[in-house]
C-alpha cells in the first residue's frame, strides 16, 4: 500500500505514524492468524483428549485417559533404559542412617505366622523352592545405607542388609528363570504385591533384606525378609515376601493398579 504523501510528511515530522492511518502491517496479521489457528488446534487437541476413552486394562485402572497413559508409559521405557546402565544409587556412612527408621505402609503384615515362614520361589509350574531365613544368612551379607523415598514425600537414610538378588539367583541355579522379563512378589496373605523390571531387580543394590539397623527386621519393617531396592520409590519395596515368580508379563502391582508409575524408578 503507498503512503499518501501527506502521512509520510507527518511521519517525517514526528516519527510516528498517524493513528488513523495505521494499516494492519503482514506481520500482525500473521500472528492473529498463528493465534487463531493455534486455539482452534488447542480445542481440537482437549476436545480429542476428553473424548478419548478412559483405560480400563488390569494393570492401570486409575481411568486415565488413553493418550496420557501412553505418555506415561513411554516415560517408563525412558527410564527403564536409563536404571539398565547399573548406575549405582548414593550411598552413606552407617552413621547417618536413623536408629529407629520410619514405618509406613501395613498391607499384607497383619496376622501373619513368621515362625514357619519360608521363600516360595515358583521356578516353574510344576517346582517350587521353599527357602528358609537361615538358608538366606549363610549367603554372602551386603549392606549399606541409602536414602529411602516415599512418594508420600517423605525420605530418611536407613541401613540394611541382605542377600544380594543377583547372588541369590545365582546361589539358587535360576538364571535361565532370570532371562524372563519381570519378577512378581507378594504377602503370604496376597494382599500387597509389586511386580519389578528384572534389571532393576538384578541391579547390585537390590536385597532380598533381613536386617535394618544393624538388627533382624521388625515384624512392621517385613520381618522375615523384604525386597530393598534403592533405585525405585518405597512402594516397590515390599515387605514380608510370601512368594517370588518370574514373569513375561508385567506381574500385578498394588499401586500400578492405582494409577502409580509402573516402574516408579528414581
Ligand atoms: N507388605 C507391604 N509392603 C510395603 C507396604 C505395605 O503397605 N505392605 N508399603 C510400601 C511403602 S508405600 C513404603 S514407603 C515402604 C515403607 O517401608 P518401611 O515401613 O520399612 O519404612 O514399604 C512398602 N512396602
Ligand atoms: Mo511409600
Amino acid at each position: 500500500m503507498k503512503k499518501q504523501p501527506e502521512d509520510l510528511k507527518q511521519q517525517e515530522l514526528t516519527g510516528v505514524e498517524p493513528y488513523d492511518k495505521v494499516k494492519v502491517n503482514r506481520r500482525t496479521f500473521l500472528s492473529s492468524l498463528t493465534f487463531v489457528a493455534g486455539s482452534a488446534l488447542a480445542y481440537w487437541g482437549w476436545d480429542k483428549l476428553y473424548l478419548a476413552p478412559k483405560e480400563t486394562i488390569a494393570d492401570a485402572t486409575a481411568g486415565a485417559r488413553a493418550p496420557l497413559r501412553q505418555v506415561l508409559d513411554a516415560n517408563g521405557r525412558v527410564f527403564e533404559g536409563l536404571v539398565n546402565s547399573k548406575r549405582l544409587a548414593r550411598t552413606y556412612p552407617k552413621y547417618q542412617a536413623v536408629l529407629k527408621p520410619r514405618i509406613n505402609g501395613k498391607l499384607g503384615i497383619a496376622d501373619v505366622k513368621i515362625d514357619n515362614w519360608q521363600l516360595n520361589v515358583v521356578k516353574n509350574a510344576t517346582n517350587t523352592l521353599k527357602i528358609n531365613l537361615n538358608e538366606l544368612r549363610k549367603l554372602p551379607k551386603t549392606e549399606f545405607a541409602f536414602e529411602f523415598k516415599c512418594v508420600e514425600g517423605w525420605s530418611q537414610i536407613s541401613h540394611w542388609g541382605g542377600v544380594k538378588f543377583s547372588d541369590f539367583i545365582n546361589h539358587y541355579g535360576l538364571t535361565e528363570q532370570a532371562k524372563m522379563p519381570y519378577i512378581g512378589l507378594h504377602t503370604p496373605d496376597k494382599k500387597y504385591y509389586v511386580g519389578i523390571d528384572m534389571p532393576s531387580a538384578l541391579h547390585p543394590q537390590t536385597l532380598l533384606c533381613y536386617e535394618v539397623s544393624g538388627k533382624l527386621l521388625s515384624a512392621e519393617h517385613g520381618a522375615p525378609l523384604r525386597l530393598i531396592i534403592p533405585t525405585k520409590y518405597g512402594i516397590k519395596n515390599l515387605k514380608r515376601i510370601g512368594t517370588l515368580f518370574f514373569s513375561n508379563e508385567r506381574p500385578p502391582d498394588y499401586w500400578a493398579e492405582l494409577g502409580y508409575d509402573y516402574f516408579s524408578g528414581l
